[in-house]
C-alpha cells in the first residue's frame, strides 16, 4: 500500500532519523572505529543504546546477540561488530505480521486511527489520505472526534485542502454513528474510509469502550478495519505503555510513529518492535502533507548509521 510514498521513502527516513543519528548513532559508529573489542566496548555500547531510548531489555538482548555472533563467527575487528549490529537491528525491526488486506479485491478499506491526545492523529490522517489520493484512490474521512471542540473543523479544513470529502456530525454526537454514515456513503463512492477518533487517555475505560463500539460498527459491515495506533516519538518509553493499553482494548494492526523528526529518541522504534511485536507501518517526519513514509527496517537501520549530512 501507498506506493506513492515509496518513491522518496529513503530520503524521508534519513531526514526523520537525523536527530537521533546525530545525537547517538554517530557515537555508536565512532565507538567501533576507536575501541578494540572487549568489555569496555560492550559497556560503552550498552550505555549509548540505553541513552538512545532503545530500552534496557532490548539493549540487553541486542548486546547478547552481538556477543554470540562475535563468538560464533570468530569476529575480531570492532568494525565488523558495527555491521553485525546493523543486521541485528534490521531483524529486530522486521516484525513478522502480515499487512492487513485493506481494500483488497476492490473492497472498501477502513483505517481506524487511534491514540492519546495530541500525538498527531489528525495530521497523519491528512497525510495518508493525500498519499492514497495521489495513487488514484477515492478516500472519505470520518470526523469521529466529536469530543474536542475544534476537532471537526480541523479535519474539515484538511479535507478541503486535499479535496477529500469529510463525513461529520455535530460536536458531542456519537462517534460510531459518524462511522456508520461514512461507511454508507463510501459503499459506492470510495476505496477507503479513514476514521479520525478523539485522543483518549489510555486508562479511561469508557473511551476505550467507545473505540470498541466504533470497531463493532465496522465489523458489522463485514469489514475488518485496520487499526493504526499513532504514537508520538518524542514521548519515548511512555509510548510503549500506551501501545500496551490500546492493544488490550482493540486489536492494533500497526503503528504510525509521528514526530520522529522532532526527537533524538528514535531508538524507541527498536523497543516498540521488540517488546510489542506490532509492526511499525509509517513514520511521520514533519508537519507537511508529504512528511510521511512507509517504515522500512532496512532503510531505518541504514539511516541510523548513515554518514551523509
Ligand atoms: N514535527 C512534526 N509534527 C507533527 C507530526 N505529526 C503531527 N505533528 C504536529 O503535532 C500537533 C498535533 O497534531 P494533531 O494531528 O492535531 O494531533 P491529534 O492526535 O489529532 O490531537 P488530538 O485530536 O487533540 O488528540 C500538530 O501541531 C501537528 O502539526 C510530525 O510527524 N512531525
Ligand atoms: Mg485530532
Amino acid at each position: 500500500m501507498l506506493g506513492f510514498f515509496k518513491k522518496s521513502a529513503k530520503g524521508k527516513t534519513e531526514q526523520g532519523v537525523r536527530r537521533t543519528r546525530d545525537a547517538w548513532w554517530g557515537k555508536v559508529a565512532r565507538l567501533f572505529d576507536s575501541s578494540p573489542l572487549g568489555d569496555d566496548l560492550w559497556d560503552d555500547l550498552e550505555e549509548l543504546l540505553i541513552s538512545a531510548d532503545v530500552g534496557v531489555s532490548t539493549t540487553t538482548k541486542l548486546i547478547e546477540r552481538l556477543k554470540q555472533r562475535v563468538d560464533n563467527e570468530k569476529i575480531e575487528e570492532a568494525d565488523q561488530v558495527r555491521n553485525a549490529l546493523q543486521d541485528e537491528i534490521v531483524s529486530l525491526l522486521a516484525v513478522n505480521e502480515p499487512e492487513p488486506s485493506t481494500s483488497a479485491n476492490g473492497r472498501l478499506g477502513v483505517i481506524l486511527v487511534v491514540g492519546v491526545n495530541g500525538v498527531g492523529k489528525t495530521t497523519s490522517i491528512a497525510k495518508l489520505a493525500h498519499g492514497l489520493k495521489g495513487e488514484g484512490k477515492r478516500v472519505i474521512l470520518a470526523a469521529s472526534d466529536t469530543f474536542r471542540a475544534a476537532a471537526i473543523d480541523q479535519i474539515k479544513v484538511w479535507g478541503e485542502r486535499i479535496s477529500v470529502p469529510v463525513v461529520a456530525h455535530q460536536p458531542g454526537g456519537d462517534p460510531a454513528a459518524v462511522v456508520y454514515d461514512a461507511l454508507e456513503s463510501a459503499r459506492k463512492n470510495a476505496d477507503y474510509v479513514i476514521v479520525d477518533t478523539a485522543g483518549r487517555i489510555h486508562t479511561k475505560s469508557n473511551l476505550m469502550e467507545e473505540l470498541k463500539k466504533i470497531r463493532r460498527v465496522v465489523s458489522k459491515s463485514d469489514i475488518e478495519p485496520e487499526v493504526l495506533l499513532v504514537l508520538d516519538a518524542t514521548t519515548g518509553q511512555n509510548g510503549l505503555s500506551q501501545a500496551r493499553y490500546f492493544a488490550e482494548a482493540v486489536k492494533v494492526n500497526g503503528i504510525l510513529l509521528a514526530k520522529l523528526d522532532s526527537t533524538a529518541k528514535g531508538g524507541i522504534v527498536l523497543a516498540i518492535c521488540d517488546e510489542l511485536n506490532i509492526p511499525i507501518r509509517y513514520i511521520g517526519t514533519g508537519q507537511e502533507l508529504e512528511d510521511l513514509a512507509p517504515f522500512s527496517p532496512e532503510s531505518f537501520a541504514e539511516a541510523l548509521f548513515s554518514s551523509e549530512s
